[in-house]
């Protein structure tokens, strides 16, 4: 549902913090901080953030019946898989969109791998996900990162533009895609997505200057914002970085 995007939306921009990663990556992305789910909620919290995105486990423990959830909007994502798998990329689903709505959330997340040999089922799967989120009034994000033995740049202008196509084509409300090198090539993905959102997904941390060169080339090619994670809760200091990420989406 696309309106349950508007309601959390500042002038139909967006500024996700995402913090699945350890799930994803386990807690080697961590410090003695940022392990602590709370420390997380408080920076989406206090930097005025779209939402949050969580895993279950984390959701359920942290932010349900929890002072955030009264003023921070939750991404409950639905499938996810751990980097200790090295086979043909596949994230399987392993929460409903009933139990994400129970939890408080207002969209749900979804990864498809694009181009893996386990495509079919996660486009099987998010194709039964839009229509029971959308029945129930919930906004759907697709994360579509092309990945595989058969894909050799998944950065590349032409799949950027393809993963964000696949977003629209298959019901997604928003699409969250890698950089594509440049704003014009981004301008691109963003046309292709047509009526469908595209927010930038973050990557892993780099300098400052760079990052925000790259939210500013997305933003103005078109973009509707950024689900960011580690550039965020990584930095020395993540409110600072949201003050200049506010400024570049918001204004
Ligand atoms: P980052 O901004 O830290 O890259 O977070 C975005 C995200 O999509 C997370 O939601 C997810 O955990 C992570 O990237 C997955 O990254 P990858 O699949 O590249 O390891």
């Amino acid at each position: 549902m696309i309106e349950n995007l508007e309601k959390i939306s500042t002038g139909g921009r967006y500024l996700f913090l995402a913090y699945d990663h350890g799930l994803e990556h386990g807690p080697v992305d961590f410090n003695e901080k940022n392990v602590d789910p709370n420390y997380v909620l408080e920076i989406a919290q206090k930097g005025g953030y779209s939402g949050i995105v969580l895993q279950k486990g984390v959701a359920e423990k942290y932010y349900r019946k929890s002072p955030f959830q009264k003023t921070l909007p939750l991404i409950l994502k639905l499938n996810g898989k751990t980097n200790l798998w090295k086979g043909e990329a596949y994230s399987p689903q392993e929460c409903s969109v009933a139990f994400a709505k129970d939890l408080g959330a207002q969209s749900v997340g979804y990864t498809i791998y694009l181009g893996s040999q386990y495509e079919y089922k996660m486009v099987q799967e998010f194709g039964q996900i839009v229509e029971a989120a959308h029945k129930l009034g919930l906004a759907v994000i697709a994360w579509i990162y092309p990945r595989g033995k058969y894909i050799k740049n998944d950065q590349s202008p032409k799949i950027v533009a393809y993963a964000a196509r696949v977003g629209l084509e298959l019901g997604a409300d928003m699409v969250k895609i890698k950089y594509s090198g440049s704003k014009e090539s981004f301008k691109w993905a963003v046309k292709a997505a047509g009526k469908t959102r595209v927010v930038l997904s973050g990557g892993s941390k780099v300098s400052e200057n760079e990052f925000l060169k790259i939210v500013k080339n997305v933003m103005d090619a078109g973009g509707a914002g950024v689900a960011v994670g580690r550039n965020v809760w990584q930095h020395k200091d993540p409110l600072e970085i949201t003050k200049k990420l506010r400024k570049i989406i918001f204004t």
